[in-house]
């Protein structure tokens, strides 16, 4: 049972939680092996932001959706004020801006990487584009995935790649204006299977240091190494200020993009308890865009993303019942086995009952997934979208 200070400490941290949603989690995705259509997937912009209003109005903390540039903005720039106007009929707000630079056949060598001046500056352009809906959607984070890198050893100069990189990105972020931020994304590899250029969170580190203030680094759960301890890379930006967001999702292998939470919970608990005794510690809170970054292949989308929302909330709000003045005693005075209780206690909490009360005070469903089921929202779409989703295309090849 939690005691009504515990419950309290629950409700100050959902009060401050939000979580920003992929448009593209809502639309037919697979892998290389192909994709299983659904008959409700969303397949355009108009769509993905109706889905996204839903998932808010099931949940309430999730108000903003993260945009990818060619797939929500075919039209560039000219497709903000439409765009706008979307998020507002859904009472959101357009999130981050992911830019592309992996998917036009140019960037068969890279994109800011690319031995070709030509295609670098192409690259270049459209981060440019980016900031520029970014501001036309008052959007604040430009986040920057590069699909960069190479196949074979001997096959490209990486010094020269990673100079590159150094000179498109410095050349971005002198165009950010207000408060907005570049969030730089690092993977280890896939689509590149040999080297990828900004691979590792101290490669991100250093592009965004040598890009300037106004950039820091992105830390997506499913791209590390089997064994990486992704809580001490969060503590270490954390503590150098270059935290700047999270992509969520977890993964048994490599870049599973399965749902948050669905194989390692604790993982997820263990980086907002870095986040949350961080921010005890220095009485300021940190300034993180919690974001999630899944492709749902065959879960339903909409289900699998309140899930997702739900979990998170429980994982937030665990996190948030660790005793952090005893355990800064307790590692103070290397105390080992009561210090990792701290954690593992507030792990053990069944918060659940706290976040309905929490729910409940805002007038919110009790319980997301159950007040969508009841909504008949799946029915209506999928009589709507059925017959469009049919005709799509589901092999890779
Ligand atoms: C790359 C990535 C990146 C997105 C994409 C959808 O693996 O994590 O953040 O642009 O997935
Ligand atoms: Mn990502």
């Amino acid at each position: 049972m939690m005691t009504d200070q515990q419950t309290e400490r629950v409700a100050a941290a959902l009060d401050a939680f939000q979580i920003e949603l992929p448009s593209w989690g809502f639309a037919n995705t697979g892998t290389r092996f192909g994709k299983f259509l659904q008959p409700a997937a969303a397949t355009s912009t108009a769509e993905k932001f109706a889905d996204a209003g839903e998932v808010h109005r099931c949940t309430g903390v999730c108000p903003t959706v993260a945009l990818h540039v060619l797939w929500d903005l075919p039209g560039g720039v000219g497709d903000s004020a439409e765009v706008q106007g979307l998020a507002a009929k859904h009472g959101l707000r357009a999130g981050s801006i992911n830019p592309n630079t992996f998917q036009d056949q140019i960037y068969k060598y890279g994109s800011l990487g690319n031995p070709d001046a030509s295609v670098r500056r192409a690259a270049l352009d459209h981060l440019l584009d980016s900031i520029e809906i970014a501001k036309r959607l008052e959007s604040r984070d430009l986040s920057l995935w590069f699909a960069d890198g190479s196949n074979y050893p001997g096959t490209q100069n990486m010094r020269h790649r990673r100079r590159w990189f150094e000179e498109g990105l410095r050349a971005a972020h002198q165009s950010l204006t207000g408060t907005q931020r570049m969030l730089v994304e690092y993977k280890p590899f896939e689509p590149a299977f040999y080297h990828t250029d900004i691979a590792d969170w101290g490669m991100a580190l250093m592009l965004a240091q040598s890009a300037g203030p106004r950039a820091k680094v992105l830390v997506d759960t499913g791209h590390h190494y089997q064994g990486q301890n992704i809580e001490q890379i969060v503590a270490w930006l954390l503590d150098l200020d270059m935290l700047g967001g999270f992509h969520f999702n977890d993964r048994r292998y490599a870049d599973d993009d399965l749902t948050m939470g669905s194989i390692d919970p604790y993982q997820v608990f263990r980086i907002f308890h870095e986040i949350l005794h961080f921010e005890w510690e220095t009485g300021r809170r940190a300034d993180i865009a919690y974001m999630i970054d899944q492709s749902h292949n065959l879960k339903g989308k909409i289900e699998a993303m309140i899930q997702t929302v739900t979990t998170a909330m429980e994982l937030y709000a665990k996190a948030a019942l660790v005793d952090h003045e005893k355990l800064a005693s307790l590692q103070t005075r290397c105390e080992l086995v009561d210090a990792e209780s701290c954690l593992k206690d507030a792990f053990s909490t069944d918060v659940r009952p706290a976040i309905v009360e929490w729910r409940k005070a805002r007038g919110l469903a009790a319980d997301p997934m159950t007040a969508f089921r009841e909504s008949g929202y799946l029915g209506r779409i999928t009589a709507e979208r059925a017959e469009k989703n049919r005709s799509m295309v589901s092999s890779y090849a």
